[in-house]
């Protein structure tokens, strides 16, 4: 036994070995590479018009600086050199210290000091250097030409990313009633005020960086914004029509979030007499829990057999027979009331469909449910991002149908069903009236 066990210390000695060496030959040197040269400049990004402001620092300064020098490269037809700002940094204190622009492309930065000096094992920020962008490629910053004090000090260059002028989210497909807040990206760009068109249309003007469009109208839809300069963007919201067609089919529903929601199956003049059937009903899991199944007062109430399950995330099966009365040819009713769970944080629009049909439906047509979750009215009528009276008189006007209302909003535009009946009523704008008196309404 013994010797075997100091074979064991022997290998165990080796391999942690061979692990402290590889340690030490490879890794050590690549963090060193990766996070330590000596003078670095950072990366930074940013979209046309806006100001890119990158860092000069040290790290752990290799010697004591009391005079230095070195030149920043620079793409002069992406970026236009604004300002070099020294304070806070570590080379505020010297006697002298400056940036110059000598010749396009090139940032000289230098100064000395004939007080203390910048001491050895420094690290911090040099300078920062701000920049405008004016054009739309990416490209490495270097640095070079190192005198003095730093002259045989390593580097890492910085880099520059162009950020496109645009809005997010970029192409959307929505249900009618939906609504989607476009925003533009990325942050800080762009001079206000931004102008909001929707095929064309001013929508909205001001210095919002969002516009919330709401899905009226189906088919395909163009939203533009551009700023006050010459920057625009442009995306699509496809918003789609319930369709209803199929011989079976799941009607448009909506819900909120933590609340039951009962979506119904139903057949739609039955193509033929049915006393055997299946079908899966696929949702999003992500929006939608299966909750349960109810068949009473539909045509499966007098089926011998009828069930449903949920085998898979995403999927409710169906299933029933008879062999008694089955669902007569020509036959209109609901088959089957789903109840789900609704899960959602904002306005999203998701579908329901009816595949894998069997037996006497197997060759039906179908049409499914465009799904609208947390998609609410939220009282704000004018999109102003705050509720007031003016909110209330806009929804009072849609139910009076004095349009376009005093919000501007053609009343079939105008969402104010806030107590989610699919209605406006009176009652909508009393709920609106009372929220913005901070009093207990439908919108708590
Ligand atoms: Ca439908
Ligand atoms: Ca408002
Ligand atoms: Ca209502």
């Amino acid at each position: 036994m013994r010797p075997i066990m100091v074979d064991r210390v022997g290998i165990r000695f080796q391999v942690l070995t061979v692990i402290l060496v590889v340690f030490g030959f490879l890794v050590l040197p690549m963090w060193g590479g990766a996070i330590a040269a000596d003078l670095e400049l950072d990366d930074q990004s940013g979209g046309l018009g806006s100001t890119v402001v990158f860092t000069l620092s040290v790290n752990n300064a290799p010697n004591n600086v009391s005079s230095l020098g070195l030149d920043i490269g620079f793409d002069p037809t992406v970026l236009q050199y604004v300002s070099a700002d020294f304070t806070g940094c570590l080379l505020e204190s010297f006697t002298f210290i400056d940036a110059s622009n000598p010749e396009s492309g090139v940032i000289r930065t230098g100064g000395f000091t004939v007080g203390e000096p910048l001491a050895a094992a420094s690290t911090g920020c040099l300078a920062r250097i701000s920049f405008t962008v004016i054009g739309n490629t990416d490209h490495v910053l270097p640095l070079s030409s190192l005198k003095d004090d730093i002259s045989g000090w390593t580097t890492k260059a910085g880099s520059f990313a162009y950020q496109e002028f645009g809005l997010e989210p970029a192409s959307v497909s929505i249900c009618q009633g939906g609504s989607v807040e476009f925003r533009v990206v990325p942050e800080g760009i762009g001079t206000p005020p931004f102008t909001w068109r929707v095929d064309g249309l001013v929508v909205q003007t001001g210095d919002a960086r969002t516009y919330t469009y709401r899905a009226t109208e189906e088919g395909q839809h163009t939203i533009s914004v551009e700023d006050s300069t010459t920057l625009s963007a442009q995306t699509t919201a496809t918003v789609e029509d319930e369709d209803d067609s199929g011989a079976l089919d799941i009607p448009a529903a909506s819900g909120q979030a933590g609340m039951p929601v009962i979506i119904p199956v139903r057949i739609q003049s039955a193509p033929n007499e049915v006393s055997s059937l299946g079908f899966d009903v696929q949702f999003d899991p992500s929006i939608l829990q299966f909750d349960s199944a109810d068949f009473t007062g539909t045509l499966l109430e007098n089926f011998e057999f009828k069930q449903a399950s949920n085998p898979l995330p995403g999927v409710v099966r169906v299933g029933g027979f008879t062999v008694g009365s089955p669902i007569p040819s020509g036959a209109t009713g609901d088959l089957v009331n789903l109840t789900f769970i609704v899960s959602c944080q904002e306005c999203t629009s998701s579908s329901l469909d009816l595949e894998a049909l069997k037996d006497h439906i197997a060759t039906w047509t179908t049409s499914g449910s465009c799904f609208l979750a947390c998609c609410r009215c939220d009282g704000d009528v004018n999109s102003d991002s705050e509720i007031s009276p003016l909110d209330a008189l806009c929804a009072f006007e849609t139910y009076l149908l004095i349009c376009p209302t005093s919000c501007g909003i053609p009343c079939e535009d105008v969402c104010c069903d806030v107590s989610d009946d699919g209605d406006c009523s009176p009652f909508d704008a009393q709920c609106i009236f009372l929220k913005y008196l901070g009093l207990p309404s439908c919108l708590d």
